[in-house]
């Protein structure tokens, strides 16, 4: 086979033979390393994406290619029919980590999302009485939580969901934000075992509740004895300042509440992403016994879940995190970051808002005669060397790896200014 080596030839084989599901930006990558990413004709850019928050501690980490090679030399996979040597130490560092009593591991994002549906549910079943098949789970509008068949049913998406019903049953969603609509169907219907939410909507377009939001839902949650679930899948993992976005985690309590911060303790959240810092894919569900017990022998498992080699990793993910203090570095380059584009707001057609916690951040752009302006921007960022994609039409979203030095996000915030720029006069 001939070797491929130009990034327009990757251009034409992906169009050939991949699934037609994705329109990504026109670069081919090649290499990884901290911040930066190269093409195949060389070219560097800064990484303004972070693979959707998998590498927030930065490309090919050494620490994380080391400790994956050595485990791969030793053992990989051995299946959930037997015991191996990492799952037990992994599963008791990540439940110390977090605070809670138990952990159940999968692989991607939504396997966590479907397996904490499926304990939630459970325990409807079990604690709450509720009959088999009318457990009812509260999602929020415009949640992103996946693309299985049973979590698009509740997908506000329309390209997500259309054409692949018939869709799952037993879920109502509110309005994000909105603690009056919890209360009322909280307090219309009994079948309710559990309410999801992203504390800090990704997909969305980087929305941000009031300070207070998740602290209070979970408050009424407990009122109406209904499990409260963060899936922090994207917003976790020191991405937003936060250990999670929640704050139910005593590392980063007192920050929180310096800030004034509301903080709560999810009963059970979801990880996934940056578990790996992008070398695998590893997910998990951590809640107290209490609710996990529900699950029995033959009632959930995967066969690459728990298994060594992520097991390795994902504890040395999270010692990255720790050591390198992650959250604090992410809170600072995000304030720095939202304070220098805010200034260049004040004096910009074209902006119209920047928001965002720790460097989970977007910008919304508004033109009146170009209506893929976002677009036409990441572009251009891309040809100056900085890697962004817009979300919903009109929002860029930027999110390096929380890794980033002081001197590359004014590189970063160089580049992306200058950009602006470049359009400002042509609208
Ligand atoms: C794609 C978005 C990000 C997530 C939350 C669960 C999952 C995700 C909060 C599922 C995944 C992804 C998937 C990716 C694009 C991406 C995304 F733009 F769609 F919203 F990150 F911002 N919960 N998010 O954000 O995790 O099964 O994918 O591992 O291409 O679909 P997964």
């Amino acid at each position: 086979m001939k070797k491929i080596c130009r990034s327009d030839e990757i251009f034409q084989l992906d169009k050939k033979y991949l699934s037609n599901t994705y329109h990504p930006i026109p670069v081919a990558l090649n290499r990884g390393q901290g911040v930066f990413l190269w093409d195949m004709e060389g070219k560097k850019y800064f990484d303004f994406l972070s693979s959707y928050s998998a590498v927030n501690q930065g490309h090919c980490h050494p620490r994380l290619v080391n400790i994956m090679k050595a485990q791969c030399e030793k053992l990989t996979l051995t299946s959930r029919a037997f015991h191996n040597s990492t799952l037990g130490a992994y599963a008791q560092y990540i439940t110390q980590y977090f605070g809670y009593e138990k952990m159940l591991p999968m692989n991607s994002g939504v396997e966590a999302v479907e397996t904490a549906i499926k304990i939630t549910r459970k325990w409807g079943v079990v604690n709450k009485g509720i009959p088999d098949n009318e457990s009812q789970i509260i999602v929020c509008n415009q949640n992103f939580h996946g693309r299985t068949t049973t979590v698009i049913s509740f997908s506000s998406d329309k390209s997500s969901k259309d054409n692949f019903g018939p869709h799952a049953t037993g879920f109502i969603n509110i309005p994000y934000n909105d603690l009056n609509a919890l209360k009322t169907v909280l307090e219309s219907n009994k079948k309710i075992a559990g309410f999801l939410m992203e504390p800090i909507q990704g997909e969305a377009g980087v929305r941000m509740p009031a300070l207070d939001y998740c602290q209070r839902a979970h408050d009424l949650c407990k009122q109406y004895n209904v499990l409260f679930l963060a899936d922090e899948i994207q917003s976790g993992l020191a991405r937003s300042g936060s250990l999670l976005a929640t704050c139910g985690h005593c590392h980063c309590m007192d920050i929180c509440q310096k800030n004034g911060n509301h903080y709560t303790k999810p009963d059970i959240i979801l990880l996934g992403k940056a578990l790996s810092g992008g070398l695998y894919p590893i997910s998990a569900v951590l809640c107290d016994a209490h609710i996990m017990d529900v699950l029995k022998p033959g009632d959930h498992g995967s066969t690459f879940g728990g298994n060594p080699l992520a097991s390795a990793i994902a504890i040395e993910a999270l010692k990255v995190i720790q050591e390198e203090q992650l959250m604090v570095n992410a809170r600072n380059m995000g304030e720095y970051f939202r304070c220098q584009l805010q200034q260049y707001l004040q004096v910009s057609k074209i902006l119209q808002e920047v928001r965002g916690r720790g460097l989970l951040n977007a910008v919304v752009i508004q033109s009146k005669t170009n209506p893929s302006l976002a677009w036409d921007i990441c572009l251009r960022l891309s040809d100056h060397g900085l890697l962004a994609k817009p979300t919903h039409g009109n929002i860029i979203r930027f999110a390096p790896p929380l890794i980033i030095t002081k001197t590359q996000m004014t590189q970063g915030l160089e580049i992306i200014i200058n950009t602006f720029k470049e359009f400002e006069s042509k609208d």
